[in-house]
């Protein structure tokens, strides 16, 4: 983000490095000038050697102008007279430009050419000139011949350059491997982030603005004997603005700001992380008081002895070894703090978490509503919106959406309205944009066959009616048959934002899922392919609820999940015979749904072939219109009310852009009860 415009303060380097480009080009240069020269000379228009013999005969009939002889290579170079050139260029005259189109001759000797050349004066009376030279390319035969080894040479010297600390080091120098590739951002640096630029992460906030004031007045701390803390984690899922958090903290603090990659410990080359790791903490230490960043730490922090039999883990433990010494080595008066980022806490080593080292976890969650619509207020600033724009709304239709995602839908409801040709951002270009992020790219000349698009509809009909007709399904915002992303179509909810999941919740949501396979068996008497994502999305869902939540029948109140991130390896924590109730539970789960489904769709048939019917004249239909064919639904859940408000004000809106909301897809993504893992 920002980080583009912060200059590494290493003013050294930038300089090394022009040199450094400037003798790579010069090669370059030099290598294309010998070329042109090359062929420049080699220019064999309107030149021809020709034998002794006929030179002589030539000679004779007076038709050059003048012959420079070269003597010590027996070389003599003829012109001839303009107008004796078809003489001498009998069968390809040289073109009508060329100048001085002239004759080699391989002569027996310079004094053979002297005898020859005084006979024909005398007996001719010929009126050529003639001139001696030594040598004429003294300077090409001298490239000729050691030019390679120039060449050569200079590669060498180049090569070598490169990989010794001479002048030309560069970033590439094969020594500063062990040199850790820290970016350093200094407190003069021009552009910065502070806490205002962070929106929303209340919580997460105060807890890093500890870490500013202990930077800023360590003593305050100190004197009442207590220690400044070494380091903080920042946990939480991707894009929810971590490293800006990190940043801001260097903004705020004033302090010099290392900041690198877990990955870039990793090399190929053995003991170079270890030798990062150090050479990382001796600069901190040099500029203390500092904060140093680890993005993504997960890549060297991850739990030791684990697939013990790998290579390439041993170097990463040393890497992840010299990390442990190092942070627990300085004296924590010393003023470096480490900040680190990860989105996997539950695998990182435990030895790194313990008291001293990361000895605190700042969780960074996903936005809620609230804190939504603030970050919305950030990311629209720089957009020229019009009125109709309102964060509250916008942050009511993004549920599940990280920080990142959001500025992702600003930016993209900005491209969408300028590709319209728009003066202002309006609110249809958010709801578009937010569809395209969740749903992929509208493609509507899709070729497709009318038995397909019946069959997307019936199936599509299939997931509107059992979703309303379930009290705990979540409520439907529109259905479509248009084609996006890689689904030929969809149905998009708007999901509760909650905080747990009931039985009952989990329960209506698989049937609505499979609503879609039920209504092709019932309707069309024939299933298909489509379904797969369904499916594969209802079983994970199945079988995390056995084996995560403990809400199987048959094998109640058991997880068999481990927080701990240690993989079971070979063996399982169950027996074989568990595994088989497991699958069989999962089986019989979905099952029962299926059978629920197709009941639900065969009482109301009649309701779902309408809808089918709607769904192929209009190609989207919304809310509304199934509450037409279904009627209201009876309970009202606290998401319909913020649905309902939001349609009267979509309403005003051509009906066909308005209404948006979150696919199918965004669901598991939101709901946090279930483990990422399943
Ligand atoms: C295919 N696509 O793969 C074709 C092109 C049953 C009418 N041969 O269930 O579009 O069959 O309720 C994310 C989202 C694969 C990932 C949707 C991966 C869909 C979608 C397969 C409708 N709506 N299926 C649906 C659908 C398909 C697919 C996905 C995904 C169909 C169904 C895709
Ligand atoms: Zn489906």
């Amino acid at each position: 983000m920002e980080n583009n415009s912060n200059i590494p303060n290493n003013p050294n380097k930038s300089n090394k490095q022009k040199m450094f480009r400037f003798n790579f080009y010069w090669m370059y240069g030099l290598i294309l000038l010998m070329l042109v020269a090359l062929y420049m000379s080699n220019d064999t228009t309107g030149t021809k050697e020709i034998g002794w013999t006929e030179f002589q005969k030539l000679a004779k009939e007076n038709v050059f102008e003048q012959m420079v002889v070269y003597n010590k290579k027996n070389v003599v170079e003829a012109t001839v007279k303009n107008d004796k050139l078809a003489e001498v260029f009998p069968n390809s005259m040289p073109p009508a430009g060329t100048l001085a189109p002239k004759v080699y001759i391989k002569i027996p000797s310079a004094d053979k050419f002297s005898d020859f050349y005084d006979q024909a004066v005398a007996q001719n009376q010929i009126d050529t000139d003639v001139r001696f030279e030594e040598s004429d390319d003294a300077w090409w035969s001298f490239i000729i011949s050691f030019g390679p080894m120039i060449l050569l040479l200079l590669v060498w010297i180049y090569l070598m350059r490169r990989m010794s600390g001479g002048v030309g080091a560069g970033p590439g120098n094969v020594f500063n491997v062990g040199k850790a590739k820290a970016q350093i951002f200094d407190k003069d640096s021009t552009t910065k982030v502070t806490f205002k630029d962070v929106a929303g992460l209340a919580g997460a906030k105060q807890e890093v603005e500890e870490i500013v004031s202990f930077l800023k007045n360590p003593a305050k701390y100190t004197e009442l004997g207590g220690k400044i803390p070494k380091g903080a984690l920042l946990v939480g899922p991707p894009g929810t603005g971590k490293t800006l958090l990190a940043k801001a903290v260097a903004g705020e603090a004033n302090v010099p700001f290392f900041s690198l990659s877990g990955s870039d410990f990793v090399e190929m080359f053995v003991g170079v992380g270890a030798s990062r790791v150090r050479d990382l903490f001796r600069q901190a230490k040099e500029k203390a008081p500092c904060i140093v960043f680890i993005d993504e730490i997960d890549a060297v922090g991850r739990a030791r002895g684990r697939n013990a039999n790998m290579n390439s883990n041993d170097e990463r433990e040393n890497t992840l070894n010299q990390l442990l010494t190092e942070m627990d080595g300085f004296a924590s008066n010393s003023g470096v703090i480490i900040l680190a980022a990860t989105n996997r806490a539950d695998i990182l080593d435990k030895a790194l978490l313990r008291a001293g080292r990361f000895d605190r976890q700042i969780h960074v969650d996903l936005p809620d509503l609230n804190e939504r619509k603030q970050i919305f207020g950030v990311h629209l600033r720089p957009i020229k919106i019009d009125s109709s724009v309102d964060p509250e709304l916008l942050a009511r239709q993004t549920p599940g959406f990280s920080g990142a995602d959001i500025a992702n839908v600003c930016n993209e409801a900005a491209l969408i309205a300028a590709r319209n040709e728009k003066k202002f951002v309006q609110k249809e270009d958010f709801m578009n944009a937010v569809d395209r992020i969740v749903g992929g790219l509208e493609n509507r000349s899709k070729v497709m066959t009318e038995n397909e698009r019946r069959n997307i509809a019936i199936h599509e009909a299939g997931h509107a009616t059992i979703s309303w007709k379930l009290e705990y399904a979540n409520p439907l915002v529109k259905v479509t048959i248009v084609p996006r992303g890689k689904a030929l179509g969809a149905a998009w909810y708007l999901p509760e934002e909650r905080q747990i999941t009931t039985r009952e919740q989990l329960l209506d949501e698989m049937c609505a899922l499979l609503g879609g396979r039920a209504a092709e068996e019932l309707f069309l008497g024939h299933i298909s392919t489509g379904a797969s994502n369904d499916l594969e999305r209802v079983t994970k869902q199945a079988y995390a609820m056995i084996v995560y939540f403990g809400m199987s029948n048959k094998m109640p109140n058991l997880n068999y999940y481990d927080s701990t991130g240690q993989e079971w390896g070979f063996t399982k924590p169950y027996s074989e015979e568990t595994a088989r109730l497991i699958d069989q539970e999962v089986q019989h789960l979905i099952n029962e749904q299926y059978e629920r489904a197709k009941k639900i769709l065969s009482e109301n048939a009649d309701g779902h072939n309408q809808l089918a019917n709607v769904l192929l004249e209009r190609e989207v239909i919304y809310s509304e219109d199934v509450e037409h064919i279904f009627g209201k639904r009876p309970w009202v859940s606290r998401s319909e009310e913020i649905l309902e408000s939001q349609e009267k004000s979509s309403q005003e809106k051509k009906p066909e852009d308005t209404s948006a909301g979150e696919t199918e897809d965004k669901e598991d993504k939101q709901d946090t009860t279930v483990p990422k893992s399943v």
